[in-house]
Formats: C-alpha cells, structure tokens, sequence
C-alpha cells in the first residue's frame, strides 16, 4: 500500500528529508482530546520559563509529561523523572498523547514508537527558539514526533552543522512531523511567533515533542 493510501483527502504528507516527514493536519482528529490532555498536565505541572546553563531565561515556557522530562538550569540540561519546581514526578503520558505520537511514527514507517517523555512548549507572541540539536536523549535510533497547535511558527530547519543554512517552513495547527534516522540530529528552531489569535488556542502556539530519551 501507497503511504498516501494511509491519509484522508486533503491530508497531505511531505518528505523533507530521508527521515523527516511533515504530516499536514494529521493531529486535526484529536485536537479535544489533545487539549483536555494539556490542560490536565499544567494543572500538576504548570508553564515554567527555564534558564539555561549560560543564564539566560526561554521565552519559551515549557512543562512535560511521561517518566522523563526534559528541564535545564544554571547546571545544564537534562532529563528528569522528577518535576524540579514540585519535587514530584511528571504527570503521566496521557493515552491520547502516546496514540498520535504512535500512529504518526508508524505512518511514516517507525514501528512501534514508545515514547517515555512528552515535553510541552508554549509560545506567547515574540516567543522563540534558537538553533540547537536534540542531543540529550539515550537513544538516537528512535525518531521525535512534533505536534504544532494554535497559531502558525516558521520552523527553521538547519543542517547537521551550526552554520549550514536554514530552510523556512511554516507549521500550521494540527500539523505533525515525524524526524528520524540522518535527520534527527539536524540543527531546528522557531522563528519570534508573529502576533495574532488562533480560532481555538487563542494569541498562543503549543508544541508538544515526544521522545524516546531514558
Ligand atoms: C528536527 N521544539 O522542543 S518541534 C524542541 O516547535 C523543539 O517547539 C520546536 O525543537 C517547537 O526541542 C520544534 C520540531 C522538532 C523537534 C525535534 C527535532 C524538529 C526536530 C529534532 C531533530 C530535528
Ligand atoms: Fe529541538
């Protein structure tokens, strides 16, 4: 079967690399459940800006779920069972959360994806992040899958070096990409999200990125 054969009509799904596929509106079906999920997360868990090991804090403001979180302080970066704001564990990885993340990965040919941590980033308007790798997981072999909702960001797609040039590519609400085998270490962002009010999120963008990092 065409892996196109796997997509209702107007679902789309684009190659951007050997292992990077862009799949449009493919979280559009459980935005609901998505968003209970979240809401349920920040209630143990809430929005915290980090600071990073240079002293800066993100604009970005971040909380995670599963048994691994990703979190950062004047110590470095790292992944944690355990929330360092209450002392206790993440919240659980929600079903619907680890269902999209499997369907997505399996669409595209990555069987099996269990991701164990879900870290959730919220972008207010001139919110950003600058160019890095995902390079604190265990495991490279196992891919990442993005979900992008509310309002639309320019991805900054770079190359396996810091000075490589950067692709633009705009991620809409719904939109799921799914990066793995030479693709997974490629330098990404998120360019200052532009001013405006989603139909649903209002004036925010929230992406959730699952991992298999333990
Ligand atoms: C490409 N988040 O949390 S998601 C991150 O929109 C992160 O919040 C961005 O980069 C966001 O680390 C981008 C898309 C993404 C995530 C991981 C990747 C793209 C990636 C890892 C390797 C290559
Ligand atoms: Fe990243």
């Amino acid at each position: 079967m065409e892996t196109m054969d796997l997509f209702e009509p107007g679902e789309r799904q684009q190659r951007l690399g050997p292992g990077a596929w862009l799949l449009h509106g493919f979280a559009l079906p459980c935005v609901p459940q998505l968003l209970a999920a979240i809401a349920a997360i920040e209630a143990v868990s809430p929005f915290r800006h980090l600071v990073t090991p240079g002293g800066f804090t993100m604009s970005v403001a971040m909380t995670n779920a599963g048994e691994l979180g990703w979190t950062s302080d004047r110590r470095g970066y790292r992944y944690s069972a355990i929330d360092p704001e209450r002392g206790t564990p993440w919240p659980a990885m929600p079903p619907a959360f680890a269902g999209l993340a499997n369907e997505a990965a399996a669409a595209v040919g990555f069987e099996g994806f269990a991701p164990d941590a879900c870290l959730v980033n919220r972008y207010a308007p001139g919110a950003r992040l600058s160019l890095h790798q995902d390079r604190d997981e265990r495991d490279h072999s196992a891919p990442i899958v993005s979900v992008s909702l509310g309002l639309p960001a320019t991805f900054l797609w770079g190359g396996q070096a810091r000075t490589d040039p950067t692709l633009k590519l705009p991620l809409r609400h719904g939109d799921v990409v799914v990066w793995g085998g030479p693709d997974r270490l490629r330098f990404h962002g998120v360019s200052p999200l532009k001013d405006g009010a989603h139909a649903v999120l209002g004036p925010q963008r929230i992406n959730l990125t699952f991992r298999r990092a333990g």
